[in-house]
C-alpha cells in the first residue's frame, strides 16, 4: 500500500514538473495545414507601416445608402447595409436599386481631403457588401457601378484621391454575396449545389485578382462575411488563395476574418495562434488588458453611432462624440492597435454632417497631438485613472482625458528601467514640475506631474514626458536588494 501511495507521489510531481514542457509538445505536435503560417508578428516594412497608421478611416457606401434604413414607410432597426434581409424589404426591389445609384454629389478628392484633415493614415473601403453591388466595374458580373446611371469607376476615383492625400487604402471584400447564383452559407449538400459553389468560388478568385491588378496600389483586403459554413469548410482553397493573393502583392496585408484552419476555428487556428496578420475580432470593441491580445496586431473598427456601417437616415440611441472616439483611438493605440471610424456617405455621395463636424473635430485634435498616435505604441507602464500613456522611443505620452482634481497626475515607473526627467504639455511645449513621489511596496518609482493650478481644456490633452535611463541608479539597487 504505503509504496503504491509513494509512487502515485512521484508520478504526480513528474507530471506536475512536466506539464509546462508537455503542454509545448502538444502544441507543436499539432500539424496543421492551413493553420497560421507564421507564429508572432510580421516584422516586414509593410506591416511595420500598417501598424504605425494609429488611425484609419472605414467608409461603407453601397446601394444600400438609397433607402438608408427606410422602406414605403417602414422603419428597419437593423443595420442599414442589411436592409435587404429585412422582411419587410422586397428582394426584387432591392436588386434594382442600382439603376437608381447616381451619386451626383459624390467627390472622391472632397473625401480624401476631409480625411486628411481628420488626420487618418489608412481607409478601409466597401468594394461589395454582402448584396454583391460591386463599386468597380468587374468583369465577372453585371451588378456593378458601370450599369448604374452613375457609371465611372467609383473605387478607381476613391483610390486615386486617397493616395494622392498620402492615404493608403485598403479594401473591403465581403465573402456574402447575394446577388451570385451559386452563392451558399451553409456548406454544400447535394451535388448541384456544389458544382454551383464551385463557380461562386471561383468568381470570388477573380474578383480578389481583378481588384489587385485594378489597383495595384492596395495595401491590404479586409475581410468580412466568412462565417459562413459553406466557406469555411473550404479552408484549404481559401489557404491557397490567400498564398496566391500573397504572391500577387508581396506586402499585402490581410486580417484574421478571412479563412478558417482545417478544424473550421477562426481568427486563431487550432494551436490558439493567430491567421493572417491582423486579429479581427476587436470590432466595436476594445480590450480591457494586454492580456486579451495574446501579442498580436489588431484592429478595432467602430461605428458613430450604436450599429449602422452604412447610411441610415435615422440614427437611433448613443451617438459617440469626438471626445469619445479621441478617447478610443487612444485606448487603441496604447495597446497597440488601430482604430478605425467609419462613415456612411447617403445615397447621393453626401458625408453627412455629423460625421463632417466629427471628421473636423478629430482632426483639430490630431494637429496638436499627432505625435501621440502615429508610430506610437504600448508603454509597457500601468493604466492610471487619468487616461492613457502611448510610448515612442524614449518619450512617453500622457493621453489626459480625466485630470484629477488636484491637478496631480500619478505615474509609476517599473525599477531598473528609465524615469521621467523632463514633462511639458505636447501643445506648446511648456514645461511643468515632476515631483519625485518615493517608492511603493514593489519599490517601484512614483512621479506626479503637477499641472499648472489655472490650465483647463474642454479636450483630452497630451503631457510628454522624456525619459531618462535609470537602470544604474544605485539607490534603486540598494533598494531591491531589501
Ligand atoms: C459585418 C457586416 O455584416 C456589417 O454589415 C459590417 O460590414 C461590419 C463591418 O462587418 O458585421 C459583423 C461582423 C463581425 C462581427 C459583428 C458584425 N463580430 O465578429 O462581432
Amino acid at each position: 500500500m504505503k509504496k503504491r501511495y509513494f509512487l502515485l507521489l512521484i508520478a504526480s510531481l513528474f507530471i506536475w514538473g512536466t506539464a509546462d514542457s508537455f503542454a509545448q509538445q502538444r502544441r507543436a505536435s499539432t500539424a496543421l495545414e492551413h493553420g497560421a503560417h507564421r507564429i508572432g508578428k510580421r516584422v516586414d516594412a509593410d506591416m511595420q507601416q500598417w501598424r504605425e497608421h494609429g488611425l484609419g478611416q472605414f467608409i461603407h457606401w453601397g446601394v444600400y445608402a438609397i433607402p438608408g434604413g427606410h422602406w414605403e414607410g417602414k422603419f428597419y432597426t437593423g443595420a442599414a447595409e442589411w436592409i435587404r434581409s429585412w422582411k419587410e424589404m422586397p428582394k426584387e426591389a432591392y436588386d434594382n436599386l442600382y439603376k437608381e445609384f447616381n451619386p451626383t454629389s459624390f467627390d472622391a478628392k472632397a473625401w480624401a481631403k476631409m480625411a486628411k484633415e481628420m488626420g487618418v493614415k489608412y481607409l478601409i473601403f466597401t468594394t461589395k457588401h454582402h448584396d454583391g453591388f460591386c463599386l468597380w466595374p468587374s468583369k465577372y458580373t453585371d451588378y456593378t457601378i458601370a450599369n448604374s446611371p452613375y457609371k465611372k469607376d467609383i473605387v478607381k476615383e476613391i483610390v486615386d484621391a486617397y493616395n494622392a492625400e498620402g492615404i493608403d487604402v485598403h479594401l473591403y471584400f465581403s465573402i456574402i454575396d447575394w446577388n451570385h447564383p451559386g452563392y451558399r452559407s451553409a456548406a454544400p449538400l447535394t451535388k448541384h449545389d456544389k458544382d454551383n459553389y464551385g463557380q461562386f468560388l471561383t468568381f470570388t478568385a477573380n474578383q480578389l485578382k481583378e481588384l489587385l491588378t485594378n489597383y495595384p496600389t492596395v495595401k491590404g483586403l479586409w475581410f468580412d462575411g466568412s462565417w459562413d459554413k459553406a466557406w469555411i469548410e473550404e479552408a484549404a482553397w481559401v489557404d491557397e488563395l490567400g498564398k496566391e493573393l500573397r504572391a500577387m502583392k508581396p506586402g499585402l496585408v490581410i486580417g484574421s476574418r478571412f479563412r478558417a484552419d482545417e478544424n473550421g476555428k477562426r481568427h486563431y487556428d487550432t494551436n490558439g495562434d493567430l491567421i493572417d496578420d491582423y486579429d479581427q475580432t476587436w470590432e466595436r470593441d476594445l480590450p480591457k488588458s494586454m492580456a486579451d491580445l495574446n501579442g498580436v496586431d489588431w484592429d478595432c473598427v467602430m461605428t458613430v453611432p450604436e450599429n449602422q456601417w452604412g447610411y441610415h437616415s435615422d440614427w437611433k440611441g448613443y451617438v459617440k462624440t469626438s471626445y469619445d472616439l479621441i478617447e478610443m483611438m487612444a485606448h487603441s493605440v496604447s495597446m497597440d492597435g488601430n482604430f478605425v471610424l467609419n462613415f456612411g456617405p447617403d445615397g447621393k455621395g453626401n458625408i453627412r454632417p455629423e460625421e463632417t463636424l466629427l471628421a473636423k473635430e478629430i482632426g483639430e485634435w490630431m494637429k496638436i497631438n499627432y505625435e501621440a498616435i502615429y508610430g506610437a505604441g504600448h508603454a509597457g507602464l500601468e493604466k492610471q485613472g487619468w487616461g492613457y500613456y502611448t510610448q515612442k522611443g524614449n518619450k512617453v505620452y500622457m493621453l489626459v482625458f480625466n485630470p484629477s482634481i488636484s491637478k496631480k497626475l500619478k505615474t509609476v515607473f517599473p525599477r531598473g528601467g528609465s524615469i521621467p526627467e523632463k514633462a511639458y504639455f505636447l501643445d506648446g511645449q511648456k514645461e511643468m514640475p515632476i515631483i519625485d513621489g518615493g517608492r511603493n511596496k514593489q519599490n517601484e518609482r512614483i512621479f506626479y506631474i503637477s499641472i499648472p493650478e489655472k490650465y483647463t481644456s474642454d479636450q483630452p490633452f497630451v503631457i510628454v514626458l522624456d525619459l531618462k535611463d535609470n537602470s544604474t541608479d544605485k539607490d534603486s539597487y540598494q533598494q531591491a536588494k531589501t
